[in-house]
């Protein structure tokens, strides 16, 4: 099987593995993880943070960011297509009581203008705007990487409003070397950053949120609420910390495979697609000459599973786990997919 449904899907490989296999471990809940407590170190380290804290998965720490930073009737602005508000089950409304104000972006990324266009003016008839959100690479966008002065726009009309800034960086290490910015420098122009170690870095399971200690510490409040507080997880955590000494410059990898990709479908009759739209490790494209769920049928019949976003297009996502020689078996299977 060639997998590009995600970049979840990766399995550890046998080094991380036996760094999980040899962690020091203790009761987290208790503070006493040292591999947890070295993860969430590096990770603000690297985030240029004052401090992180280790959750079960992304949408854990996006929502517990959304919840650290508002209270039930407050309002934040966030993409259409961002996966807080999309992927996450009303997550902002279940467990904040939030509203969420949409901003549609340009395949997920907005302006500093468009913040300004729905900002409201303090008024006893209004929610309480608090937060603006920004999804960096953006998923549904594409896998689209933010210039880092679009971000700085976005970042300085928020606080000039008074609102705070919450990255979800679940592909943020993506970004990073697609633009060659560090990690940090995108962080720097927000008050709470979340990442992943489960999508593009091969780790099996974890996400941290990382900002100020004040902030982290109203966090863990609500991590404990959601049901996120680990007990030895220092086996999960030290395979996150592997991955994320050893795995984020081989990204480029994971990009130029999909670019490859890329090309290589938009040379076939049935699809469409515009390979400079791809800037990461993210491909979606249309089909044209069939329904896409017809076509993932197929593809699967030949060993090769992509995601349907909708009737017509179709995501793949390369990863650790698909090498160069498998990007060019899957087109060749494709390609006998859409004439068959
Ligand atoms: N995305 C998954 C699916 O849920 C769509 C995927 O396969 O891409 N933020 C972003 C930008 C994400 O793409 C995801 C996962 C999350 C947060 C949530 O992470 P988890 O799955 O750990 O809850």
């Amino acid at each position: 099987m060639i997998d590009l449904r995600s970049d979840t899907v990766t399995r550890p490989t046998p080094a991380m593995r036996r760094a999980m296999a040899e962690a020091e471990v203790g009761d987290d809940v208790l503070g006493d993880d040292p591999t947890v407590a070295a993860l969430e170190r590096r990770t603000a380290q690297i985030l240029g943070k004052e401090t992180a804290v280790y959750m079960p998965s992304g949408t854990m720490t996006n929502q517990v960011a959304v919840r650290t930073w508002t209270e039930p009737g407050d309002e934040i602005i966030i993409e259409a297509g961002a996966h807080t508000y999309f992927f996450e089950s009303g997550g902002p409304a279940a467990l904040s009581g939030v509203m969420c104000r949409l901003i549609q972006g340009e395949r997920g990324l907005f302006t500093a203008d468009q913040v300004r266009a729905v900002l409201r003016p303090a008024n006893e008839h209004f929610p309480r705007t608090r937060l603006v959100c920004v999804e960096n690479t953006h998923n549904r966008g594409g896998g689209t990487v933010w210039p880092i002065r679009q971000v700085a726009e976005v970042a300085a009309v928020a606080r000039e409003a008074g609102l705070r800034v919450h990255l979800d960086g679940a592909r943020l290490w993506n970004a990073s070397v697609a633009a060659g910015v560090p990690e940090k420098d995108y962080a720097a122009h927000f008050d709470s950053v979340s990442v992943c170690f489960s999508k593009g870095l091969g780790a099996p399971v974890g996400s941290a949120l990382a900002g100020t200690r004040e902030f982290i510490a109203r966090a863990r409040r609500f991590r404990k609420m959601f049901g996120g507080g680990m007990r030895q997880a220092g086996i999960i955590a030290a395979g996150a910390l592997y991955a994320l000494e050893h795995h984020r410059e081989r990204l480029a990898e994971d990009h130029a495979n999909a670019r490859r990709l890329a090309e290589g479908l938009a040379g076939l009759a049935g699809i469409e697609i515009d390979p400079a739209t791809v800037e990461t490790n993210i491909v979606v494209f249309l089909v044209t000459g069939m329904p896409a769920p017809r076509l993932i049928e197929r593809m699967g019949k030949v060993g090769v599973l992509m995601l349907a976003r909708d009737s017509t297009s179709i995501r793949a996502v390369t990863n650790l786990d698909v090498t160069r020689a498998q990007i060019e078996e899957t087109l060749e299977k494709v390609a006998a997919c859409v004439r068959a």
